[in-house]
């Protein structure tokens, strides 16, 4: 008989409410349903889940923490960071279309737009009708988004839109994208660009190892007249943009859990059960040492992304806590992928498990939403007060 695995070593569950199990059921359950028998083929074929977005948002995935009256679920940032973790069980490709949209889209239109604005785009956004992106990394400008050269310029009532923005989660598919362009006097704005504005292209990125099931691309912008009135009024700093960035990161220092227990219960499953030298290769030391590090590591990262949830419900969370919690659990989700493909030896390495496929989209995952060393720096800056990115 196999081993009952117990991933809730600690016992966080009891940190949680009676609602945040039934949102991280409710979850889970849509993910074995409606995610897991389908990924493997769409990441094979480097193309999305058939009508994911109004899939997303029929659970409440999509904007949980924005108010009902906007469409949002108006759940607390423990039961957005849930859903996330559950999502990315399924795929990192999944979690970040629901970060994209809730973190990087409806966010800064709730929080920086005008009333017309979120009335206009949030409803559509909440329930999955309208795809957005997030326009803020440039060909010349990744880690260092200040540097960036999109320009506004002003023409009529509006401003003319100029430059390209680069490695665009959904940008192929959006129906609009939140961009981030600097005026003439040097102000960062940003601005909802529209598909089918004239100007306003969305080439796809392709042959990517990594997210496959999630489409990338690039924004590019040639003259595109973008009308006051669709402005974000409430912003004028990378204040903007960076806060945005803090509720994505938040998010994915939870995704990544979910990716982490994903590999950790295959591996532990598959040790248990492989024979080599006549008993389970799980009965081997160094198999062991691997399960009871991945069983460590998660438990260290539930505890954190739960206490900085509960700071961000307190509004206390600090942007280099979310750094550090970003940056360790990441790295502890693509540590744990990463050894559990070599428990699985050659096994490993196929789609029959989900482990490579985590894996892959991890390596992604360390990159977006600040690398691992700018999240180091951000933590060393913090302690020294000195500023090592320049
Ligand atoms: P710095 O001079 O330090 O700051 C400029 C202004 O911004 C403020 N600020 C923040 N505000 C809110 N939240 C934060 N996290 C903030 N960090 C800084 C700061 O107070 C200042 O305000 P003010 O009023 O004084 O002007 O900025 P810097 O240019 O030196 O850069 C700082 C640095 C390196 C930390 C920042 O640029 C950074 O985080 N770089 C990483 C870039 C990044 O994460 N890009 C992500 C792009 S989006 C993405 O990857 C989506 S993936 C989507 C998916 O599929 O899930
Ligand atoms: P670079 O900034 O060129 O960094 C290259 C290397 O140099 C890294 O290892 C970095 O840590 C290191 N480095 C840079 N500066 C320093 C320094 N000061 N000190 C020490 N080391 C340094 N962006 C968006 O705006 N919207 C999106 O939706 C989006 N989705 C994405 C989806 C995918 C699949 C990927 C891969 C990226 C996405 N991004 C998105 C872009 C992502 O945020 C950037 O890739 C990331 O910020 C890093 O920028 P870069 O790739 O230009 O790397």
């Amino acid at each position: 008989m196999i081993k009952q695995i117990n991933i809730d070593y600690y016992q966080v569950d009891d940190l949680l409410s009676e609602e945040h199990k039934l949102i991280r059921q409710s979850v889970r359950d849509f993910v074995k349903t409606e995610i897991k028998p389908f990924i493997e083929d769409a990441a094979q074929e480097h193309r999305a889940i058939v009508g994911l977005m109004p899939k997303l948002g029929a659970i409440g995935a999509l904007g949980p923490y924005i108010p009902a009256e906007y469409g949002g679920a108006g759940l607390d940032q423990i039961s957005y960071g849930l859903i996330m973790q559950e999502l990315e069980a399924g795929d990192s490709a999944i979690r970040s279309a629901a970060s994209v949209q809730s973190s990087l889209v409806m966010f800064p239109i709730y929080t920086y737009g005008s009333e017309e604005q979120r009335r206009k785009y949030l409803p559509g956004l909440a329930s999955g009708e309208l795809v957005g992106s997030f326009g803020l990394t440039e060909p010349n400008h990744g880690s260092d988004p200040g540097g960036m050269e999109t320009k506004l310029t002003a023409k009529g009532d509006g401003f003319l839109l100029n430059g390209a923005k680069m490695w665009i989660t959904n940008s192929p598919v959006c129906d609009i994208a939140v961009v981030w362009a600097r005026d003439e006097s040097g102000k960062v704005r940003g601005v909802i660009v529209e598909r089918g504005m004239p100007g306003f292209e969305t080439p796809e990125t392709l042959h990517k190892w990594s997210l496959r099931a999630s489409k990338t691309g690039e924004l590019v912008f040639h003259d595109v007249y973008i009308p006051a009135e669709n402005v974000l009024p409430a912003v004028n700093s990378m204040r903007g943009p960076l806060s945005c960035l803090n509720s994505a990161r938040y998010g994915i220092s939870w995704g990544v859990i979910g990716a982490a227990i994903d590999c950790y219960e295959t591996a532990v499953q598959y040790a248990l059960e492989r024979h080599q030298f006549d008993k389970p290769i799980a009965g081997f030391q160094l198999q062991q040492k691997k399960l009871a590090e991945f069983l460590t590591e998660i438990t260290k990262a539930q505890l954190l992304s739960w206490r900085l949830g509960q700071l961000k419900n307190e509004g206390r969370a600090t942007p280099q806590q979310i750094s550090m919690a970003k940056r360790n659990n990441v790295n502890m989700a693509l540590q744990i992928a990463r050894e559990s493909r070599q428990i699985l030896g050659g096994m490993g390495i196929v789609g029959d498990f989900p482990i490579m496929r985590h894996m892959m989209n991890l390596e992604s995952v360390v990159t977006y939403e600040g690398t691992h060393d700018i999240h180091l720096l951000i933590t060393g800056q913090d302690i020294t007060g000195l500023n090592a990115f320049s």
